[in-house]
C-alpha cells in the first residue's frame, strides 16, 4: 500500500505543486504535467488508456489556480481557465519526478536486470508444454529469456508448427523473406549458408533488417549423429570485455556503420540493404544491440581506404573475444528442445556436420520482436501476481 496525502500546495508561483505524503515524504509536480495528464472524460480516454487533449490546447505555461486536498485523499486542482483535475494518491505517487522513483518505475516497466555468463552457463531448462498451458510456467520463461537471455524448452514435439503454437502463446510471430517459419536443413542452391551443412561462425541473425528480430526460436526436429553442435556466447558481457582491455576496436566497432545485403528469392523475392554499427550503443556508452553476421556482412565497405585496416583489427579482436573458451558455450540440441535466445544480445553458431543426400538435421526457425515478447511478460506478470 503507497502512502495517502497528508498535504498540498502550490509552489513556484503556481508552476508546481508540493504534495506532502503520509510518510513524510514529499514530491513536487511540475503543473504542466499535472494538467497535460489532466484524468478527466474530456481529456484522457480510459478505454484506449490515451490522452485525448490536443498539445495544440495546452498552455506550456499554466498555473494553478487552486488547489485543494478532496475526498478520499485526492489531489484537486481547478486551473485559471475554471476547467478540474482530480489524481489520486497512488498514481500520483508512481509517478514522482525523483530519481529514485523513475528509476523504480523504469524497472518494473523495462525489466534491465542482465545476468552475464560466459562458458560456465547453467543453461535455463523449462518443459514446452509446461510454457503453452502454465501461466507461471510462461512467465518464468519470459523473465529468464530477458534476464539471461537464453532458455531451452524441453519435449516438443519432433515435428514442424510447434513454433506457430510458441507464436500464438506470446501473441504473434515477426515474418521476414524468409517466411513465418523456416526450416535450417541442407538446400540445394541455398540461398542462406544456414541452409548448408558448413559451420557457422559467431553470428546474430538478420542484422540487414533495419529492426532484427530481437527474439528467435529454433527447434531441433531432426539432429545429426556427427557435428552440429551449438554455440552461444553473450555479447553484451564480451562487450563489457572489448570497452575495458581495448577501448579503441570498441570505439570503431560502435561507431563504424557497416554494409549488410541480403538478395534472394524465399518467402517472396528480396533485395534488402542496410547499415548497422556491429556493437550498437546506448547514450551511456553500454551496448544494447549486437549486429554481426559475417556471411551477409557487404563487400561494399563504405569507409575511407585507411580506415578498413583498423576495422579488420577490431573486428578481429572481437571475434576472438567471442571465440575465446572462458566466453563461449557448446551444447548440442536435441529433438523436441527449443532453444529460444535473445537475438540482440546472444551470438550463436554451429559446428559443422556432414553432408548427406538425405536430411539428417533439420531445425525450424522462426522470429519474435521484443515489443510483442515483453507485451506477454507484463500481462503475465499481472496475472500470475494477482493470484496470490
Ligand atoms: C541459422 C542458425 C543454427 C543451427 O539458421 O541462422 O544459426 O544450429 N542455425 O543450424
Ligand atoms: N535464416 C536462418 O542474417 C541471416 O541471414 C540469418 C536467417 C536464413 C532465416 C539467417
Ligand atoms: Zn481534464
Ligand atoms: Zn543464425
Amino acid at each position: 500500500m503507497s502512502p495517502g496525502i497528508q498535504q498540498v500546495e502550490a509552489l513556484d508561483q503556481g508552476h508546481s505543486v508540493c504534495v506532502k505524503w503520509e510518510d513524510g515524504s514529499e514530491s513536487s509536480y511540475p503543473c504542466v504535467w499535472l494538467r497535460d495528464n489532466c484524468q478527466c472524460p474530456l481529456c484522457f480516454l480510459p478505454s484506449a488508456g490515451a490522452r485525448r487533449l490536443l498539445f495544440e490546447d495546452l498552455d506550456v505555461n499554466v498555473v494553478v489556480k487552486q488547489v485543494a486536498l478532496a475526498d478520499r485523499g485526492k489531489l484537486s486542482i481547478t486551473w485559471p481557465d475554471e476547467h478540474t483535475s482530480e489524481y489520486e494518491a497512488e498514481w500520483l505517487k508512481k509517478r514522482c519526478f525523483s530519481e529514485e522513483a523513475r528509476a523504480v518505475m523504469q524497472a518494473d516497466l523495462f525489466l534491465p536486470e542482465c545476468q552475464y555468463w560466459g562458458s560456465d552457463l547453467q543453461l535455463p531448462k523449462i518443459p514446452f508444454e509446461e510454457v503453452i498451458h502454465n501461466d507461471e510456467s510462461a512467465y518464468k520463461w519470459l523473465c529468464t529469456l530477458k534476464k539471461v537471455g537464453i532458455v531451452l524448452l524441453t519435449g516438443a514435439a519432433t515435428r514442424q508448427g510447434e513454433l506457430i503454437r510458441l507464436g500464438h502463446r506470446i501473441g504473434f510471430l515477426r515474418l521476414t523473406f524468409y517466411g513465418p517459419t523456416w526450416q535450417v536443413q541442407d538446400k540445394a542452391d541455398a540461398n542462406n549458408v544456414a541452409y548448408t551443412t558448413g559451420r557457422l561462425c559467431f553470428h546474430t541473425d538478420y542484422p540487414v533488417l533495419q529492426h532484427p528480430p530481437g527474439v528467435q526460436f529454433l527447434h531441433c526436429i531432426k539432429q545429426t549423429a556427427a557435428g552440429g553442435e551449438s554455440e552461444v556466447v553473450d555479447g553484451f558481457h564480451v562487450s563489457n570485455k572489448l570497452k575495458k582491455q581495448n577501448p579503441e576496436a570498441y570505439q570503431i566497432l560502435s561507431s563504424t556503420a557497416v554494409d549488410y545485403v541480403d538478395v534472394g528469392v524465399d518467402y517472396c523475392d528480396f533485395a534488402v540493404h542496410c547499415k548497422q554499427r556491429i556493437i550498437d550503443i546506448d547514450s551511456r556508452g553500454q551496448a544494447i544491440r549486437i549486429n554481426y553476421n559475417n556471411a551477409t556482412r557487404d563487400t561494399v565497405l563504405d569507409i575511407p581506404a585507411e580506415k578498413v585496416r583498423p576495422f579488420y583489427a577490431a573486428l578481429k579482436e572481437f571475434n576472438d573475444l567471442l571465440n575465446s573458451a572462458e566466453h563461449k558455450f557448446t551444447y548440442k540440441l536435441k529433438p523436441g528442445d527449443i532453444v529460444t535466445f535473445d537475438n540482440w544480445r546472444v551470438l550463436h553458431g554451429r559446428q559443422s556436420y556432414p553432408s548427406c543426400s538425405e536430411v539428417t538435421r533439420h531445425l525450424e526457425g522462426a522470429y519474435a520482436d521484443w515489443d510483442v515478447v515483453m507485451s506477454r511478460l507484463r500481462l503475465l506478470r499481472k496475472r500470475v501476481l494477482s493470484k496470490d
